[in-house]
């Protein structure tokens, strides 16, 4: 691929944090530095790797990307309103009553969602079930799942691993938001994840390791993911960006104050000159 594009998507990275730092702000809510850990992986998915119509959201061949952890809504709703299912200014309408954007993802208020996620164990399981209903249609279409690592502490994570493995699935990508925490602190200290390369290898998956920030990484071992029963194990950063936001898990659910935002703005916008 091209330098230029890859830039270019980096760029849409740094644009889409600054929204998800200015939104979470304005509306004094939201899981601020997952959403952060996972920007770069899902700016790849939507506007490189994945198969989609905006326009016509349920056409029937697309991929189909689940956010399994639900709580990074955040970057899924300022992924989807640059891709243009809905308008941008709807973001500030997030955790609003009545809003389309709820705390965590609502697929019968907003088109672009396959599936409600939020509690969290729940994604993969269907993730697979749509990748056994695409084999059975003979679809060559993929389907994408986005996991947080204190998320596979659930045990449904691996039941539906299992059962891909079992039914010799090749078209579904598991990445992993390996940011090194979860709600309660460090994901070695409340629950002991490694080796998980192994654990995944063991339940019948191949799995490659990646930095999850490296934009040319993730765009290569996604597109290569294609027609594979993968799991990417992306190393991250939380809170990804931000000098004071980075490794702070007080952000896990809480956003900038405004003079904070302000700050934050300003060191985002100095990456690429955009000030
Ligand atoms: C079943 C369930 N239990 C608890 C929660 C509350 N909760 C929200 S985020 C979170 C931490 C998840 O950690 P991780 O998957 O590593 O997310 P990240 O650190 O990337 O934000 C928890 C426990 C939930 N959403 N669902």
């Amino acid at each position: 691929m091209y330098k230029d594009s890859i830039k270019i998507l980096e760029i849409k990275s740094n644009i889409a944090r600054q929204k998800i730092i200015e939104v979470t702000t304005e509306v004094e809510g939201g899981h601020l530095a997952g959403s952060l850990s996972c920007i770069d992986i899902l700016i790849a998915i939507y506007f490189k790797v994945l198969k989609h119509k905006p326009k016509n959201p349920n056409w029937e061949n697309r991929d189909r990307f689940i956010l399994s952890k639900g709580h990074g809504a955040p970057a899924l709703y300022t992924v989807l309103a640059m891709n243009k299912y809905f308008p941008e200014e709807e973001l500030f309408t997030l955790r609003k009553i009545n809003s389309r954007l709820q705390g965590h993802p609502d697929c019968k208020k907003l088109p672009g969602i396959e599936i409600s996620t939020g509690s969290l164990g729940q994604g993969l399981s269907v993730a697979v079930g749509m990748a056994l209903g695409y084999k059975y249609d003979g679809k060559n279409s993929q389907i994408y799942c986005l996991l947080g690592d204190g998320e596979c502490d659930e045990g449904q994570v691996w039941e539906a691993a299992m059962f891909a493995s079992s039914y010799n699935l090749k078209n579904i990508t598991i990445i992993i938001d390996r940011n090194g925490y979860q709600i309660d602190g460090r994901t070695e200290d409340v629950m002991k994840l490694e080796p998980l390369d192994l654990k995944w290898k063991s339940f019948g998956w191949e799995v490659e390791e990646i930095d999850g920030h490296d934009m040319r990484k993730i765009v290569d071992v996604l597109d290569k993911s294609r027609g594979r029963r993968i799991v990417i194990i992306a190393h991250t950063i939380k809170g990804k960006g931000v000098s004071f936001l980075e490794n702070n898990n007080a952000y896990h659910a809480k956003p900038c104050s405004r003079k904070d935002c302000k700050r934050a703005i300003v060191e985002l916008s100095k990456k690429y000159e955009l000030i």
